[in-house]
């Protein structure tokens, strides 16, 4: 039987232990951005911004020019970065408590201005890096730590569909959702990110993808329960698929 080998991507460093939880998928993720700047000769000129969360390791990974913002900045930060540098390729990497909760009023923006910046937010419905509390993707009956009898509705309102947002600003060139629970959707989601990245290198606005998630740790479940979880109570309220994508209008 032939063995296949997995080359490990040039962005990858490669002295790097691993220090996300067992069973995170913030280490799938974050390989296939890996896999998508070595795949689109983006390293060399890249700028990555990473937010605050467990998401903020990425730049311990990867072997490429990187700032950190403070928490829910990343995409004012880049917005600065790619105004003065127009010609690098920017990407945001944040949770989505980053994204969409203090981060709200940034994030929208940049996408409304049309930014010509690539994001990525983490889906894991918690804030994972301080200790599994109710964020903004939290599921309605969710148990977490600061909501122990399950996210309430009267008392909190609905969970927000990030990805449904960003599409629904006019300067969002691509906004999609993605799974990381099988094979076939990582591969999905690996394709998402490379038009993400690809409607900024066209210039054609804002790219978006947001990444449903595992927490283990936080869950308190082992890493099958927690892709099982995925998709039995995050896929039906936070459904994979294109919400927005121009260059399909302008190739098709
Ligand atoms: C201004 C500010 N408020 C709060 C915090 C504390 N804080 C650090 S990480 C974090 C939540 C991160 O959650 P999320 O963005 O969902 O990312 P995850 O850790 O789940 O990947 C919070 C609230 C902070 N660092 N700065
Ligand atoms: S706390 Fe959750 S999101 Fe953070 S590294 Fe551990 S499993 Fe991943």
């Amino acid at each position: 039987m032939a063995v296949q080998v997995f080359k490990v991507p040039e962005c990858i460093k490669k002295d790097m232990k691993y220090t996300f939880c067992p069973g995170c998928d913030h280490g799938i993720a974050v390989r296939l951005v890996a896999e998508v700047l070595d795949e689109l000769g983006l390293k060399e000129n890249t700028i990555g911004v990473a937010s605050i969360g467990c998401s903020v390791t990425i730049y311990d990974f990867l072997d490429l020019d990187f700032l950190e913002a403070p928490h829910g900045r990343a995409l004012a930060e880049a917005t600065g970065v790619k105004r003065a540098k127009p010609d690098k390729f920017v990407f945001t990497y944040q949770g989505d408590g980053d994204f969409a909760s203090i981060g709200l009023a940034e994030s929208l923006h940049t996408a409304l201005r049309g930014e010509k910046i690539s994001s990525i937010c983490i889906n894991n419905t918690t804030y994972g890096m301080t200790g599994g509390q109710l964020g903004p993707t939290t599921i309605l009956g969710q148990v977490t730590t600061t909501s122990p009898t399950g996210r309430n509705l009267e008392y909190y309102g609905y969970p927000i569909k990030i990805a449904e947002h960003v599409a629904l600003c006019d300067g969002t060139a691509y906004s999609a959702r993605v799974s990381l629970d099988s094979v076939a959707n990582i591969k999905k989601a690996k394709q998402a990110i490379k038009k993400a990245f690809e409607v900024q290198l066209k210039g054609l606005g804002f790219g978006f993808v947001e990444i449903l998630s595992t927490c283990p740790t936080n869950w308190r479940m082992s890493p099958d329960k927690a892709h099982e979880r995925v998709r039995d109570e995050m896929m039906p309220v936070f459904k994979p698929g294109v919400y927005k994508d121009v260059t399909a209008v302008l190739e098709g």
